[in-house]
């Protein structure tokens, strides 16, 4: 799916508006301070990183709650922005590689992928399964909720239709569409009950840490792949967040959840899904470099680099 020479296009997004803990926005950053841009070079990937987005701020005050949903109108519009330079790189032939920030730019990054991928399918790595429904939602955080966007699994009409002649904030998502049955998990510990019973009704391939004792990493990857991607010959986009690590391996993010994947399970995943040669899109969610201690931060950002360089072809021989 990629053109040669391979290119990778970085696509560094410093945005917390989908959850409330400052700090997520600086993620991208510090993993390209970290040498990102370098380490992939010498890879061999021609590197397009032109600097991190720029996002048009939207004040709380002008950006009230709509229903549960908390900064709704900033969300919307960043990850339409997101989704228009994700699909952009991707129908250039490029691979995105998205630098979050919180999980909400998801909407943005699938929703460009599917642009330019209409029969891709997506491993969502996750201590959660980010798929409350404005309904369903306990916080009202949008990055606990953008695959029941991407799923249809929510009619923007239900979020109020058209607010003083403007539309609705997501009505842009209304035709992005991903078939539930095309989105597999895998690392799951801490899924609401509304999201088990989304999950259940549409017959959602999970692969929760139970699953990955059970079996062991190598035989989930396949069972996720052969129900998303039987024939091994669609296009694969890889949303991982940082928090599907333990926080033992990944400490410095938002809602750490212990009992998750060891440092070698997380990059398996990232290095058999490279060994596909299918991967079409790669983003690094949830690094929030301003908690806990210094050294925590490093870890954590060392990780996020090295779960890209896994992902993009380094291998261990
Ligand atoms: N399911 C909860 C918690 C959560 C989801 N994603 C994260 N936390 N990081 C929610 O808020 O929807
Ligand atoms: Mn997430
Ligand atoms: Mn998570």
């Amino acid at each position: 799916f990629l053109t040669e020479p391979k290119t990778v296009a970085i696509v560094g997004c410093p945005f917390s508006g989908g959850q409330p803990r400052p700090g997520v926005d600086r993620g991208p950053i510090h993993l390209v301070d970290a040498g990102l841009c370098d380490q992939l070079k010498e890879l061999g990937w021609e590197v397009k990183f032109d600097d991190h987005h720029q996002f048009e701020d939207i004040s709380a005050a002008s950006d009230p709650p709509l229903g549960k949903l908390k900064n709704p109108r900033l969300v919307s519009k960043v990850t339409e922005a997101v989704a228009k330079t994700v699909g952009a790189h991707a129908r250039d032939g490029q691979l995105p590689l998205t630098l979050g920030g919180d999980h909400s730019l998801a909407m943005g990054t699938i929703a460009g992928t599917l642009s330019a991928h209409p029969d891709a399918c997506v491993i969502w790595v996750d201590a959660h399964a980010d798929i409350n429904t404005p309904e369903t939602t306990g916080s009202g955080n949008i990055h606990g909720m953008p695959l029941s966007f991407i799923c249809s699994l929510v009619d923007s009409s239900s979020l109020g239709g058209t607010i003083n002649g403007e539309p609705t904030p997501f009505a842009w998502l209304d035709k992005v569409h991903l078939e539930p049955g095309r989105l597999a998990y895998i690392g799951l510990r801490d899924v609401d009950a509304g999201e088990k019973e989304i999950l259940r009704k549409h017959k959602i391939p999970a692969f929760s840490m139970h699953e990955v004792d059970r079996y062991g990493i190598g035989q989930i990857v396949e069972m996720a792949l052969d129900r998303i991607n039987p024939g091994r010959d669609k296009p694969v986009h890889l949303s991982f967040d940082v928090d599907a690590l333990d926080p033992t391996v990944a400490p410095s993010t938002g809602t750490p959840v212990r009992g998750g994947l060891t440092f070698r399970e997380g990059h398996y995943i990232c290095e058999r899904l490279w060994e596909t040669g299918l991967l079409v899109a790669v983003d690094i969610m949830e690094v929030n470099p301003s908690l806990e201690d210094e050294a925590s931060v490093e870890q954590t950002v060392a990780v996020g680099c090295s779960l890209v360089r896994a992902a993009l072809g380094e291998t261990l021989l």
